[in-house]
């Protein structure tokens, strides 16, 4: 057959043309791969190291939940020693690497009276630099233990310790401890507790607090949500530009169930925390939401609860049917062990994870994670597994519950003196230039300080550094007040999603609250509630007053974790020439030349 020049030269074309879609088509994918690795963190995740780990997690002992009678004893020191380590663990069933102290999950409890000295040497067997907060504690006159990196210390190097060594002094109450990290290998920050380096502190007053009924024994109750996922993975998808996690910058991890005291259930694997009450004795539960994301619903079947306590402030006793606690925040409620509606004397402690925060889906979520309470002596032939048989009503009719937007009265309040300065603050997660949402404090989205820490930044030069009134530098906006003074905050959110917020060193009071932007409402001075976590609804404002008298830097910020990671975070610096005077222990300091 002929082929006429033509056709030949025709067909030689299309090759050619075929050839060069081919190419155009490699090419553009492999420069779109290119490309994404450049600008997406999640294919940077060779970046994101999840600790080896050999060790497993060890079984719990009761009696870092059951906590011992020391109240009466004289003021002492008590010290303690914390290795923060890689464990392998499986709380609600299902293994992974987790980061804990002492290997335990939840970590040892603190358990001290007010007067007492604490030391506690924590040792960091991590790849990277940490630190231990201790959550809505004042540190009066040794704000550089406060525990938050680039704020207070530069965080101890890899192999390093730190004795942390503080007194109780004004405080007392439910309170915990986190492990606090900056991300040094991106500007992503954050304080990554996530993965369980968490436990409860109790701290009892010298003197019994008078209109509070008394109780035979106290629980300490953890609530965590919990992921099946490294922290770290978590945030590199939270953070990629353009897409986040889901597809939708800006939508937070959502987790898979919840732990109580460490232990939960998941795809019918996990276990129950297990508590034995004696019939007719009271018992006061320390409820604590130590996790990163979601509120938390508690409630005991059959049993209705006295509130007496949130965040460590005394509250007017009233009977509740459960309390929903965000993140960061505790209550701690009575109850007295009558019931006689479950056959056997066994009953549900429930945690409900709250899911209006969640933007999607996460498969094989457990939201209803429960713990058993148990009667002694008249059951004792109930075998220790036993659960019970049937599920009895949630809450006990009429009564009314408590969540982050209830207005509570302090047992000992009364108005607050009147502010002598007022600032404003409002925030938002805004896209940036690179494609990310980040959280932002009037116009700055915090970044931790490398190697420095505020504290020692505003030492070294007071007024420079932290200049009085509000001022931005380096990504750091700090409010300076030098002198005693009554600061009156009013925050805006301008964010459709609510936010629990947190003073280090203070416990403000809530002058008054409500929907849309400050715009010059009206703020009564009566008796408002005082305490260090307070949920600001969307789309909300709230005014905040606290009193300038304790030196130190103070961080401000979001406690869910994500946002924390996303810069939610801004500081004061309270009376930044008086801690110019202050030594600052040598160690601390030793901490941010160190090499690792
Ligand atoms: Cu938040």
């Amino acid at each position: 057959m002929l082929i006429s020049r033509e056709s030949r030269l025709c067909t030689f074309l299309l090759v050619i043309l075929f050839g060069l879609v081919v190419l155009a088509v490699a090419l553009d994918l492999t420069l779109g791969i290119l490309l994404q690795a450049n600008t997406s963190p999640i294919l940077s995740s060779t970046l994101v190291s999840v600790p080896a780990a050999s060790a497993t997690l060890l079984p719990q002992p009761e009696s870092n939940f059951v906590l011992r009678s020391i109240q009466d004893e004289l003021p002492r020191t008590r010290s303690y020693e914390f290795t923060v380590g890689t464990v392998k663990g499986a709380p609600d069933g299902v293994e992974r690497q987790m980061l804990v102290v002492n290997g335990m999950y939840p970590g040892p409890t603190i358990e001290a009276n007010q007067g007492d000295r604490i030391l506690v040497t924590v040792k960091n067997n991590l790849p990277n630099r940490t630190s231990i907060h201790w959550h809505g504690l004042y540190q009066n006159s040794t704000p550089w233990y406060d525990g938050t990196m680039a704020v207070t210390e530069c965080g101890i190097p890899p192999g390093n310790s730190l004795t942390y060594n503080f007194t109780f002094g004004q405080f007392f109450g439910t309170t915990w401890w986190q492990k606090w990290r900056e991300d040094l290998t991106a500007f992503i920050a954050g304080m990554q507790y996530t993965d369980g380096v968490t436990g409860a502190i109790v701290v009892h007053p010298t003197r019994n607090v008078s209109g509070i009924p008394s109780w035979d024994e106290d629980l300490a109750v953890q609530l965590a949500d919990w992921y099946h996922t490294f922290s770290e993975e978590l945030l590199a998808l939270y953070m990629r530009p353009n897409i986040g996690i889901d597809g939708t910058p800006g939508d937070e991890p959502v987790p898979d169930s919840l732990t109580i005291n460490g232990l939960g259930q998941y795809g019918g694997g996990g276990e129950y925390f297990n508590f034995t009450v004696q019939r007719g004795k009271i018992y006061r539960l320390r409820i604590l939401n130590t996790g990163s994301f979601a509120s938390i619903k508690f409630s005991v079947d059959g049993h209705p609860l006295t509130l007496i306590e949130a965040d460590s402030t005394p509250t007017s006793p009233i009977v509740v049917s459960s309390v929903t606690v965000a993140v960061a925040q505790r209550y701690s409620v009575l109850l007295t062990a009558d019931a006689t509606s479950n056959p056997g004397g066994l009953y549900w402690m429930r945690a409900e994870m709250q899911t209006d925060m969640f933007r999607y889906q996460q498969p094989g979520q457990n939201t209803d994670v429960r713990a058993v309470l148990r009667y002694a002596r008249t059951y004792s032939d109930v075998p220790f597994r036993a659960v019970p048989e049937k599920s009895s009503s949630l809450d006990p009719a009429g009564l009314p519950s408590i969540d982050g937007k209830t207005e509570l009265v302090p047992l000992q309040g009364g108005p607050p003196p009147d502010a002598t300065v007022a600032y404003y603050l409002q925030y938002s997660f805004q896209k940036t230039s690179a494609h990310q949402f980040l959280g932002f404090m009037n116009k700055t989205s915090w970044e931790p300080l490398q190697r420095d820490a505020t504290l020692f930044s505003v030492q070294r030069d007071p007024s420079g550094s932290a200049p009085q009134g509000a001022s931005v530098k380096h990504e750091q906006f700090i409010i300076a007040e030098d002198s005693v003074q009554v600061v009156d905050l009013y925050i805006s959110s301008l964010d459709d999603g609510d936010h629990p917020f947190h003073l280090h060193g203070h416990a403000p009071w809530i002058m008054a609250s409500g929907k849309g932007r400050y715009i010059g409402q009206s703020v009564s001075n009566r008796n408002p509630f005082y305490r260090d976590t307070y949920l600001i609804p969307a789309y909300s404002w709230m005014a905040l007053r606290f009193v300038t008298n304790n030196p130190g830097l103070w961080a401000f910020h979001c406690h869910i974790q994500w946002h924390m990671a996303a810069g939610l975070m801004m500081q004061f610096a309270v009376q930044p020439s008086t801690l110019a005077k202050w030594t600052v222990p040598e160690e601390l300091l030793a901490q941010c030349s160190a090499v690792s």
